[in-house]
């Protein structure tokens, strides 16, 4: 199994090709649902390869960039940084605000098909989508990276189990461009509950080779090509690491319910960057 030596918070870790058990075709996730109701929660993440074609993703992709025509040029066919925002992209009061408001993005969020795999992920008709969607962009000219933390300690339920992160990349994603990666079988182990901390608090590191040293893990690496999801356990310790391209990875994470009573009702409004959750 391929080994890679990243970075993250300036601090180098290893992390490994994600094992086959984490990925689906989308066409063997529609023909036998009952064998992928638990699969998330059982495996921690999983991949659905194939969801969206690739004239969906580069839409939305240029969409969102020429909204940033100062910080963003479309040059040798891709997408390219050459300035630094002024707020990070994703955080505090930049203008992705509106861009989560727009039409495109609200149709691509709000697709039948994307609700049907969390549905069949969640084991659930009454499935449902979190209003509070987060988008986020990343390349070498930021060294921001997402530290090691669970999900659950910021989209609370009632049941950790009842509720699922879909991660969308919108363009390239892997070990240049940057993307999510895990903490194998971490959706098992136990760590304090941090959901009422401060923000800031609620992270579990930001040394990732020494919390997979201290739980005697690993983290994997999943593979993901234009047009896959990337789903995750509420309980799933994840994070992301350093860029090593000026051609941004762009993506956005969502919330599905397996029904109303296991939504966070604090998730019901469309983010933006001082909403404290
Ligand atoms: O995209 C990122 O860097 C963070 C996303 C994340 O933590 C999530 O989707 O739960």
């Amino acid at each position: 199994m391929e080994e890679f030596s990243l970075i993250s918070s300036q601090k180098k870790f290893n992390a490994f090709e994600a094992p086959e058990k984490h990925y689906v075709n989308l066409n063997e996730l529609l023909s036998y649902p009952e064998k992928y109701a638990n699969k998330v929660n059982l495996n921690g993440f999983i991949v659905v390869k194939d969801v969206f074609n690739i004239e969906t993703i580069n839409k939305l992709r240029n969409n969102y960039y020429n909204l940033f025509s100062d910080e963003y040029e479309f040059k040798n066919n891709c997408w390219n940084q050459i300035k630094d925002p002024e707020d990070p992209h994703g955080y505090g009061n930049h203008p992705v605000k509106n861009f989560l408001k727009s039409k495109e993005f609200l149709s691509f969020v709000n697709n039948s098909q994307l609700k049907k795999i969390a549905s069949i992920l969640l084991g659930s008709k009454k499935a449902l989508l979190s209003k509070r969607i987060l988008v986020r962009s990343f390349s070498s000219c930021s060294t921001f990276t997402t530290k090691a933390h669970r999900d659950q300690e910021y989209y609370v339920s009632s049941d950790s189990s009842k509720a699922i992160t879909a991660w969308i990349p919108i363009g390239p994603a892997d070990k240049n461009h940057g993307q999510l990666i895990y903490l194998e079988n971490s959706q098992k182990f136990s760590f304090s509950d941090k959901s009422k901390k401060n923000k800031v608090d609620r992270i579990i590191s930001s040394d990732l080779s020494q919390l997979a040293f201290k739980k005697s893990s690993r983290w994997l690496i999943p593979e993901i090509n234009i047009g896959d999801i990337l789903f995750h356990s509420l309980l799933t310790v994840h994070a992301s690491f350093e860029s090593t391209l000026r051609v941004p990875r762009l993506s956005c994470d969502l919330r599905f319910a397996a029904s109303k009573n296991y939504e966070d009702p604090r998730w019901n409004s469309h983010w933006y960057g001082e909403d404290g959750l």
